[in-house]
């Protein structure tokens, strides 16, 4: 008889934005006359810019000639795009070998397949708060044993609160852990880790030979030059780190699907030699996939032209525009609102110690606002709540104005 992965049981519920979107619908067709605003899930809404757009219709042209027709692609990814890859993170005076680059259908399938790699027994250290897929990925692998219902913590993990007290980014372990997953800028605090503090990071890593997963999905959302893009930036991660970036929120590229990972060749764990874990990185994604689009990589190569790049940060810098609309409204009520500047999420601490679902709700039916409660992110997102600025403009002013307007506080 079959039997199932029985560490689906450990998950604490269903995966967070599909329960949201239950409540709304929920909350909707009890109050048909509802105009929802949704800032809720981080989904990008503005239409792809008109270089992007030309480079996805050169790659629907090269299929209609067979002397430009491609089938399945270069193994790791089309290797103009891994090139023009390469050369982006040349321009922030990183250096990345394109053979390390492996281009994906986003950093979600990444973010969750990468563990695959790394034995059951590691002993994970996340971010609290922290994108829950890195700890979902974890849990049906079995390195967790179940969640203690009281703290909302799984057993075997181990977990670095990112608090009010140290600025929403935590301090390296205590003791010694083997796989850590760092996102910056953070999904969902919006905080961004500075220089000293990923080398902080690189530092332990080597120390204790730990690998860093690195997520920098929202890199071109830092404006502050100061402020690290890639964990590459610091010397010696190309040793332990792995970097994962994506298309999605960079170029609107949300339903189109495109990212990339970095698994440099130096890379090594403790049982292995630089290039193995590369060379196994490659061994899993020609075995699990196929490969992204090959229209969607011509849209790539755009979104890295000049032209799609500069194009590329006016969409970004009207996400930004947003996201200080919505903190000023909300610091006009006088709530605490964290992040919005280097990151289109802002974190707001819910009003009077309020419970984050209990927050989701009163700002439903109050305000017909859509937000993300902050405990969905881990235990220590508890009393506070994420606030996306992915909407279009009058939407998200619509938003602002009707939290102003019909918040009772
Ligand atoms: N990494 C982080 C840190 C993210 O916040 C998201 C999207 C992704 C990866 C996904 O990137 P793709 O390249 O598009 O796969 N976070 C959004 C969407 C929710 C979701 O389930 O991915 C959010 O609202 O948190």
């Amino acid at each position: 008889m079959a039997t199932i992965n029985r560490n689906y049981r450990k998950l604490a519920a269903g995966y967070l934005f599909p329960e949201i979107g239950r409540r709304t619908r929920a909350f909707q067709q009890a109050n048909p006359e509802a105009v929802m605003r949704r800032l809720g899930i981080g989904n990008t809404t503005e239409a792809l810019s008109p270089t992007v757009i030309a480079g996805l219709e050169r790659g629907v042209r090269k299929l209609a000639d067979v002397r430009t027709y491609t089938g399945y692609g270069d193994e790791q990814g089309n290797g103009e795009l891994r090139a023009a890859l390469s050369a982006f993170y040349a321009r922030g005076g990183v250096t990345v070998n394109p053979d390390d680059i492996f281009v994906s259908d986003g950093a979600k399938p990444d973010s969750s397949n990468i563990q695959s790699i790394f034995g059951v027994d590691n002993v994970v250290a996340i971010q609290d708060p922290a994108y829950p897929v890195y700890v979902d990925s974890n849990v049906i692998s079995g390195r967790t044993g179940e969640m203690d219902e009281a703290s909302g913590r799984y057993d075997r993990f181990v977990y670095m609160p990112c608090s009010e007290e140290n600025g929403f980014f935590p301090a390296v372990p205590d003791g010694k852990v083997d796989l850590i997953y760092l996102c910056s800028p953070n999904n969902p605090t919006g905080a961004v880790a500075t220089h000293d503090q990923l080398a902080q990071f690189v530092q332990y890593a080597r120390n204790v030979g730990a690998v860093i997963i690195f997520d920098a999905s929202y890199s071109e959302y830092i404006s502050d030059p100061d402020l690290p893009k890639s964990i590459y930036e610091i010397e010696g991660a190309d040793t332990c780190a792995i970097e994962i970036n994506s298309f999605s929120k960079f170029a609107g590229f949300t339903g189109v699907r495109l990212g990339w990972t970095i698994v440099p060749e130096a890379l090594a764990a403790e049982d292995s030699l630089p290039g193995e874990i590369r060379r196994m990185w490659l061994r899993r994604q020609t075995t699990f996939f196929n490969g992204a689009s090959n229209i969607v990589q011509e849209g790539g190569l755009a979104v890295l032209s000049d032209e799609g790049l500069r194009e590329c940060h006016q969409m970004i810098d009207y996400y930004m525009e947003n996201a200080h609309i919505i903190r000023e409204g909300l610091q006009s009520i006088g709530l605490t609102v964290y992040g919005g500047d280097n990151a289109p999420y802002l974190w707001l601490k819910t009003p009077n110690g309020m419970s984050s679902w209990d927050f989701f709700d009163k700002l439903l039916n109050e305000t017909w606002v859509i937000g993300t409660p902050g405990s969905g992110f881990g235990p220590a997102g508890e009393g506070f709540f994420r606030l996306s600025a992915f909407g279009h403009r009058e939407d998200v002013e619509a938003a602002v104005a009707s939290i102003v307007e019909r918040l009772q506080l």
